[in-house]
């Protein structure tokens, strides 16, 4: 099985994350894993941090000469910004200092419930590990997984759809326009104008000390009929990649093609109608987005995730200092206005793990040669299964 483990505080000396079940013999870039971390540093409305960190991947175990060798891969990432935190998050038990404690919770951040459910009375030792940093450690695991499945020609692409309410509008535009060109935008999106209101809306909300959320989008081609199955709950490609979604920080939503629309239309303007094709068995459309019954339909997959605006803003909002028990406002740290660009990749990258993983469920095998063989007479099987 196919899964990953990281470890890392915001500010700690890196992040780590050990990748376990990957096949031997897939070609690895270090280069395509630290292109993925770029992108997730990209964006309009990031704060400092990003100026501080030029984040990379260091592989530490389970590949040699640029392949894997079938053995647990570590990929280490430097927090650049750990010079600056060694006294306040050191290891060392004479470097305490608790007048450093944070001891006012942000509404919408882990601060109040991580405080309490771990008896912490320094909030620092909750936010840490809660901070979207941790992502950063996720986009290395996909970085390092996707090359398996771009291999098999499948393509993962994220973007923008709306940022604090402004919608992109990329109509007529195939997935692949949408993704290249949003790749020029600062705001991840397709559409100047769009782009343009956003950049507008990002500064007056840096202005009055307030922060945005918007909804991201991911498309992937070159998926075969059938992974994930019907058969049982924790087996379904979309209740897979729904939970993988939603444990990004910050996640208020994951959508699946039309999504809560097919809700409100009848079943006749909605259903794919199933056709023949040149290669076969197709599709008139894919309003369900590549998934039917909890199996990938040989359709895109087209999915959409909402995030809330950031927790700490600059103009807090009430809050209880937990050392004195009064009301008072909530802590403010350096932080974002928006981070929705970068959550486009992040989002990206946590399809492209778990899809892997429903990959190599349906084709495993210990090496990527067995792969390529169960994969192949698969397609074939299918291929052939019309009289
Ligand atoms: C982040 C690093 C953090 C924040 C952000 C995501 O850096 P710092 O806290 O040092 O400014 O920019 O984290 C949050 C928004 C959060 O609420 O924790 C990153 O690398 O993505």
């Amino acid at each position: 099985m196919l899964r990953f483990l990281t470890a890392g505080e915001s500010h700690g000396p890196c992040l780590t994350v050990i990748i376990e079940g990957l096949p031997s013999g897939c070609t690895v870039s270090v280069e395509a894993i630290d292109q993925q971390l770029a992108r997730r540093q990209l964006g309009y409305g990031r704060g400092g941090r990003m100026k501080i960190e030029k984040d990379r991947a260091g592989i530490r175990s389970g590949v040699r000469w640029g392949e894997t060798l079938g053995s647990p891969v570590t990929l280490v990432i430097e927090n650049l910004d750990w010079k600056n935190w060694t006294k306040k998050m050191s290891a060392d038990p004479a470097d305490r200092d608790p007048s450093l404690a944070v001891t006012r919770p942000r509404p919408g951040h882990a601060d109040l419930a991580g405080s309490l459910k771990y008896d912490h009375e320094d909030v620092r030792n909750v936010l840490e590990r809660a901070s979207a940093r941790e992502t950063t450690a996720r986009v290395a695991a996909g970085g390092l997984v996707r090359q398996l499945l771009e291999h098999f020609g499948v393509a993962v692409m994220g973007y923008c759809s709306e940022i604090g309410g402004v919608t992109a509008d990329h109509s007529g535009m195939t997935p692949e326009k949408i993704f290249a060109a949003a790749e020029d935008s600062q705001v991840r999106m397709a559409d100047a104008d769009a782009e343009k209101r956003v950049i507008e809306l990002i500064d007056d909300c840096r202005k009055d000390g307030d922060t945005l959320g918007g909804i991201v989008e991911v498309c992937v081609t070159g998926l075969p009929v059938g992974l994930g199955s019907y058969v049982h709950w924790d087996r379904k490609t979309d209740s897979r990649l729904a939970a993988a979604l939603m444990s990004i920080q910050a996640t208020k939503g994951v959508e699946f093609g039309a999504g809560f629309h097919a809700s409100r239309v009848r079943g006749s303007q909605v259903h794919d109608e199933i056709v023949l094709t040149d290669d076969g068995i197709g599709r008139a459309s894919n309003n369900y987005g590549g998934v039917e019954g909890g199996m990938t339909s040989g359709e895109p997959l087209l999915l959409r995730v909402a995030f809330k605006p950031i927790s700490t803003l600059m103009k807090p909002l009430r809050s209880v200092d937990l050392a004195t028990g009064k009301e008072s406002s909530a802590a403010v740290e350096r932080s974002d206005v928006v981070a929705i660009p970068a959550a486009a990749v992040i989002a990206e990258n946590v399809v492209a793990f778990e899809l892997a993983r429903l990959f190599l469920e349906k084709f495993g095998g210990d090496s990527l040669r067995e792969i390529e063989r169960n994969y192949q007479g698969y397609l074939k099987q299918v291929k052939d299964s019309l009289p």
